[in-house]
């Protein structure tokens, strides 16, 4: 005798069609929700860490600046152009009632490792023109030393084109990625970083802080 399957005992071939494609557009979606979810967490992470870079250069170089005598200033940095570099010295110390000027400290920026002033994006990081914040020590008689404080500045600061122009309102015109601005006894620093990541994203963080000068 001959047993024979009624279609409910078994899936014809166009159920089976249909569980395969219902399957298959589940784990698309799924792919795509993980996809999102991991692309968003490495967006934080990245804006964390843009942030933080930010903050720390900051704070190290409004701490290289306390006690920063206002008149020792080169250039001095007025409105409406600040300046993109600056020296600066703190008193050493008395003797005979002359002063003692400290080390000469200055910050400038410089083009970013493989990048050329071309308008065009030359080490392929998606930043065009990026600069990097360097720091320099010139101790008396002793040879300058200098660090590199912080990669991906901006070329102009965050709003600003050059044009001339205060396109961003703070005072300052076509100020560049990292600046200065004397203002009263005050130094105030002002910097805008970018980044770009594997995704196509462009993260900007712009930070700045003030430091009080000594006359
Ligand atoms: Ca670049
Ligand atoms: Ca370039
Ligand atoms: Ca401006
Ligand atoms: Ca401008």
């Amino acid at each position: 005798m001959s047993t024979r399957l009624t279609p409910r005992q078994g899936m014809s071939l166009v159920e089976v069609a249909v569980s395969l494609a219902t399957l298959g557009t589940f784990l698309g979606a799924l792919i795509l929700v993980l996809g999102q979810g991991s692309r968003s967490a490495r967006t934080g992470m990245a804006r964390q860490s843009i942030e933080g870079l930010a903050r720390r250069t900051l704070d190290r170089m409004a701490t290289e600046l306390v006690g920063a005598v206002a008149d020792s200033l080169s250039p001095d940095p007025v409105a409406p152009y600040g300046s993109s570099s600056l020296s600066f010295q703190r008193i050493g110390a008395y003797a005979s009632g002359a002063v003692q000027w400290g080390e000469l400290v200055s910050f400038s920026l410089a083009l970013d490792d493989g990048e050329l002033d071309d308008g065009n994006d030359n080490n392929g990081d998606g930043m065009v023109d990026e600069r990097k914040l360097v720091m320099t020590r010139e101790e008396d008689g002793a040879d300058p030393v200098s660090s590199v404080l912080v990669h991906g500045v901006r070329e102009l600061f965050e709003g600003e084109t050059a044009n001339g122009l205060d396109d961003n309102g703070n005072g300052l015109k076509d100020e560049a990625g990292v600046s200065f601005e004397h203002q009263n006894g005050r130094l105030i620093l002002r910097m805008s970083l970018e980044q770009h990541d594997n995704d196509g994203g462009c993260l900007v963080r712009t930070l700045q802080t003030s430091v009080r000068l000594r006359n």
